[in-house]
């Protein structure tokens, strides 16, 4: 691809196009060619230590032990289940969800269905317009006993990282974790544990797991659930957890 043409073009030590081939991961693949090439010259601009690669590991916590209140009964096609994370990395000008203001249509999609699209489009919209630095997703988990992994790449100038999960059945809510800092004082963290709360994107007017569709117009902001299904003993339990762990 481009790395063949940079060597021309540029005179680039060996080991950073290795280090660029290595930084570079299958998620990142969706991007918009535009997109490509902007990360590629941020990344050939920038120190080695300005970009780093994580995994994240992404657990389920809401089970019917965690959250015993109308838990959905185990059914082989709408039995409860996390839909597959879907995240960004991205610096201060951008969010895939914000408390206090309404969803994206595709926030409200995955929250309503669990499907990644079409906020898979916006995080790549937002990537080619500079706001964010690469997309990443993991498949479903149905078996609360299971973890998915995934790995990314963030750099100086994208260095948090946001990521959402449909809690489903549901009429709108949804696991998920915003502006997670992986640079602290100027350093990458070697891991990071990070506990998902339970949100309601607003998109739906539903109050249980298996309302019927209640879709709402105008949307109402996103805020933390506040529904009896995620108050347990008067707390708030995390419905998942997020861990980051540099490579
Ligand atoms: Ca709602
Ligand atoms: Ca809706």
């Amino acid at each position: 691809m481009a790395a063949s043409r940079l060597i021309r073009s540029l005179v680039i030590p060996a080991t950073l196009i290795l280090a660029f081939a290595l930084g570079c991961n299958k998620s990142e693949a969706p991007a918009a060619d535009t997109a490509s090439t902007t990360m590629a010259m941020d990344t050939t601009q920038s120190a080695m230590a300005e970009t780093a690669q994580y995994s994240v590991t992404f657990t389920r916590l809401w089970t019917d032990k965690t959250f015993p209140f109308e838990y959905p009964e185990a059914s082989l096609l709408s039995g409860p289940h996390f839909s597959g994370l879907i995240g960004a990395t991205h610096g201060d000008g951008y969010a895939i969800f914000k408390e206090g203001t309404p969803p994206t249509p595709g926030l409200e999609k995955l929250s309503e269905e669990g499907k990644h699209s079409p906020l898979d489009q916006e995080i790549k919209d937002a990537i080619t317009a500079g706001k964010a630095g690469a997309l990443f997703e993991t498949g479903p988990i149905r078996d609360a006993a299971k973890t998915e992994t995934v790995t990314f790449t963030v750099s100086s100038k994208f260095p948090m990282v946001s990521a959402v999960a449909m809690i489903a059945p549901s009429p709108d809510w949804f696991a998920g974790a915003a502006n997670v800092n992986l640079m602290e004082g100027g350093q990458w963290v070697s891991s990071k544990s990070i506990d998902l709360s339970a949100y309601d994107s607003g998109g739906d007017d539903g109050t249980t797991y298996k309302a019927a569709d209640k879709d709402n117009n105008p949307k109402k902001p996103t805020t933390m659930a506040s529904a009896p299904h995620f108050v347990v003993n008067g707390s708030r339990p995390p419905v998942g957890r997020l861990v980051f762990t540099k490579m």
